[in-house]
């Protein structure tokens, strides 16, 4: 009768003790699903609410204007559907699209940015500019484009700033700077069509951001990663007054994915000097009926490097826009030429020096254009 009760209670301990486990997992398995839900809530509320053509529907009262999200930011985890991703034997989790680490606003200063020793979050960027988080899988891949020549120090002060905060916004990135060789007119608009080309041979970015070497976020809450639709990240510069000094203005800093810059064909090839490139990119994209999106004025500030405008500006470019019609389809991506000179993998950039060639050769083109 004894061994019989001991049995017995030993049966019923046995199954309480595995009732008690599973509903220990259980409740562990809600809880991750509830996380999960959380957090595919939390980015799908972007892509819930609608943004037009640069109007800003969103309230900047809301936390998330405030964290320098776009309204119709459709995030990637979303778009990608998936949460989790693995890497290597190891299931991490998908990067936060709005992450933690931003601080908000930054205090910028250019000289003090060249004395000092580069921050602690430059060591760790792998030789041509990589990197990319270690703790979760970044929502987007992106190749930041920097068109240069001849501003080693502007740089130098916007790697200082930058790689820290697209370190704190989680992203992968590379880097790449392309430099135009020897000493022509410079030719910004074939030189990011080269940058566009070249990073398509490293990596398939998910997003492709223009940037000028001169201008410096002062709002890591302006997320280095690509919405749905272009978007210009800088309509609020010092120089004019945090203000959009004209509706067309997309120079800059500009995101763009592959879809959307190959659709357009990407910039001309024809502005020789300084100028027009950008405004022609707008027209572009109005032409090819796609929706471009902004920063908020809030987060979409930068501070821009002063400097002389060395080699002028190009006295054609009023002219030559007035002819993008009949260029769109054949003067851009699709016609772009250039050598390659050399490609350097630096401590905190790939370097690609390409020729760009001579605006002599283009001026039976743009002598019947212009015609
Ligand atoms: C404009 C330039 C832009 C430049 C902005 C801001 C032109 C017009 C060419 C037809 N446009 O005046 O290229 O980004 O100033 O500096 O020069």
């Amino acid at each position: 009768m004894v061994r019989r009760c001991t049995r017995f209670t030993s049966v019923v301990v046995f199954l309480v003790g595995c009732a008690a486990l599973v509903s220990v997992i259980n409740v562990r398995e809600l809880s991750v699903t509830l996380k999960t839900k959380l957090r595919v809530a939390k980015l799908s509320f972007g892509a819930a609410s609608g943004l037009n053509n640069e109007k800003r529907t969103c309230d900047p009262r809301s936390r998330n204007e405030r964290n320098g999200r776009n309204c119709n930011d459709k995030p990637p985890n979303v778009i990608r559907g998936l949460t989790y991703k693995s890497r290597g034997n190891v299931s991490l989790e998908l990067c936060q699209a709005v992450p933690d680490l931003l601080v908000g606003r930054l205090i910028i200063n250019f000289v003090a940015a060249l004395k000092s020793p580069p921050p602690p979050a430059l060591q760790d960027v792998s030789p041509g500019g990589t990197w990319s988080p270690k703790n979760c899988v970044a929502t987007q891949r992106i190749a930041i484009i920097i068109p240069f020549r001849d501003r080693q120090k502007h740089l130098d002060i916007l790697a200082y700033y930058l790689v820290p905060v697209l370190k704190r916004q989680e992203v992968a990135f590379r880097i790449f700077v392309v430099e135009q060789y020897g000493n022509k007119t410079f030719n910004k608009g074939r030189l990011m069509n080269i940058g566009f080309t070249e990073a398509r041979k490293y990596d398939e970015f998910d997003c492709f951001i223009f940037h000028d070497v001169d201008l410096i976020p002062e709002d890591d809450r302006n997320m280095y990663t690509c919405s749905e639709n272009p978007r210009h990240m800088s309509p609020a510069v010092d120089k004019f007054k945090y203000k959009l000094p004209y509706k067309g203005l997309v120079g800059g800093v500009l995101s763009f994915r592959s879809n959307h810059f190959t659709k357009v064909n990407g910039y001309s090839n024809l502005f020789w000097g300084w100028g027009g490139e950008d405004d022609e990119m707008y027209h572009r994209l109005t032409a090819s009926k796609i929706t471009l999106l902004r920063t908020p004025f809030e987060t979409g500030r930068y501070k821009m490097i002063k400097h002389g405008r060395k080699g002028g500006t190009s006295p054609f470019r009023w002219k030559l826009l007035k002819t993008l019609k009949k260029r769109l389809k054949k003067d851009g991506l699709n016609t772009l030429e250039y050598k390659l000179v050399e490609t350097r993998l630096e401590k905190l950039y790939t370097r690609i020096l390409a020729d760009v060639g001579d605006p002599a050769n283009d001026s039976d083109r743009l002598s019947a254009l212009l015609a």
